[in-house]
């Protein structure tokens, strides 16, 4: 049987570049794309609420079954009728499927056929995932995407650890889609292969044989140079059916978004806007922004002139220099307010550029504004 609908819905396609503008359907709304995700890894988007995020018109977050999984478990946020419930989120939720937290783990985690062995970082105690253990938790938590369990590969890596990674990340892909009973729940297959176009290319083959709602890139942005990530995307996305989403695991900085984009990605997430908030680098729409730097001591100007968010708004550079230096938690609160809408703003431009088709325009601006950066 052919299936006719899916969750992906297409617009509009750019005539300059492979950027396309469409939404994406999950059973808690509609999601505008291209789109960025803000990380909300343990249950909150750090710094936020749901509110601040809704005046941002954030329309959805990404989650972690790792960090859940390991606290305060997913049966516990099953308890209070899922994560949306728990947090008091309303929009639409992603959760990863504790890959790339594994891969993080190194040395360890042990990976096996049968799943991934490691410690918690909270107490040390012995954990198991495997990915019929990976979609029940991402069931439980009651997410509206769920992201298959996969093997991230190091960057760089022997073609033959690629092959063999890949190869077991399809079996555990084969195994998750069997795991998947809740159906209004969406999976997403993750595309691997390393930096070798060909690998990618069968990955992506093997996976649309198994058949997913949607179809990520994962294994980029993990040490090589940001051009090999844009040729690796410019070599994946044509081999990915067009009737299903498109996301980039764990991309990136503004002109990741925009590269991204240009390529034929729908959908992003990355913790950069968040993290560098608290460490107190700003994103403007003439570049970057240091917080800490002295020559903001008298600066009675917003963040960025052309912000409209609630601390651009309502607070200077100076004020805002201020509670960073003297480490109050407001610094944390408003830095990631305005590096969050920086990011959901740029989106939302990107999206108006794609529908009235100057992209190509768009893009060139983007990087003039920059200068250089
Ligand atoms: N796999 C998973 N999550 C991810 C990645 C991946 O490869 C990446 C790579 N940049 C980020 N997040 N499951
Ligand atoms: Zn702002």
């Amino acid at each position: 049987m052919r299936e006719t609908t899916t969750p992906y819905t297409l617009h509009n396609r750019s005539s300059e570049c492979r950027a396309r503008r469409g939404h994406v359907t999950t059973r808690q709304g509609t999601i505008q794309t291209p789109v960025f995700m803000p990380v909300g890894t343990q249950a909150t988007v750090k710094a936020v609420t749901p509110e601040n995020l809704y005046e941002m018109n954030a329309e959805i977050i990404l989650g972690n079954t790792y960090h859940l999984f390991i606290r305060p478990g997913h049966e516990l946020i099953e308890r209070f009728g899922g994560l949306h419930k728990f947090m008091n989120w309303k929009g639409s939720i992603l959760t990863d499927s504790g890959g790339f937290q594994i891969f993080s783990l190194k040395d360890l985690a042990k990976i096996t056929e049968e799943g991934a062995s490691f410690r918690s970082h909270v107490d040390g105690a012995k954990l198991f995932l495997s990915p019929e253990i990976a979609v029940q938790v991402q069931q439980s938590l009651g997410s509206d995407i769920m992201m298959c369990l996969d093997t991230c590969i190091p960057y760089p890596a022997t073609k033959d650890e690629v092959i063999k990674s890949t190869a077991l990340t399809t079996r555990w892909a084969q195994r998750c889609r069997e795991a998947h009973t809740s159906r209004e729940q969406l999976l997403f297959g993750i595309v691997q292969g390393g930096m070798h176009e060909e690998l990618r290319k069968m990955h992506i083959e093997q996976l649309m044989e198994i058949g997913f709602d949607g179809y990520a890139i994962g294994g980029l942005s993990v040490g090589e140079e940001p051009q090999m990530m844009y040729d690796i995307a410019e070599a994946t996305t044509p081999h990915m059916p067009e009737n299903y989403a498109r996301y980039l695991m764990g991309v990136g900085t503004p002109q990741d978004l925009v590269e991204g984009v240009w390529r034929g990605i729908d959908m992003f997430d990355c913790v950069m806007p968040t993290r560098n908030a608290r460490n107190g680098m700003l994103f403007t729409s003439n570049g970057r922004l240091v917080i800490k730097n002295s020559r903001y001591r008298d600066d009675m100007r917003p963040l960025d002139e052309n912000c409209s968010c609630y601390t651009c708004r309502n607070y200077s550079r100076a004020y805002l220099r201020h509670l960073y230096a003297s480490r109050e938690i407001l610094s944390y609160h408003l830095n990631t307010i305005h590096n969050l809408h920086y990011y959901l703003t740029l989106m939302a431009d990107i999206r108006k550029a794609i529908e009235e088709d100057n992209f190509a325009a768009f893009r060139n601006d983007f990087y003039g504004r920059l200068q250089g950066e």
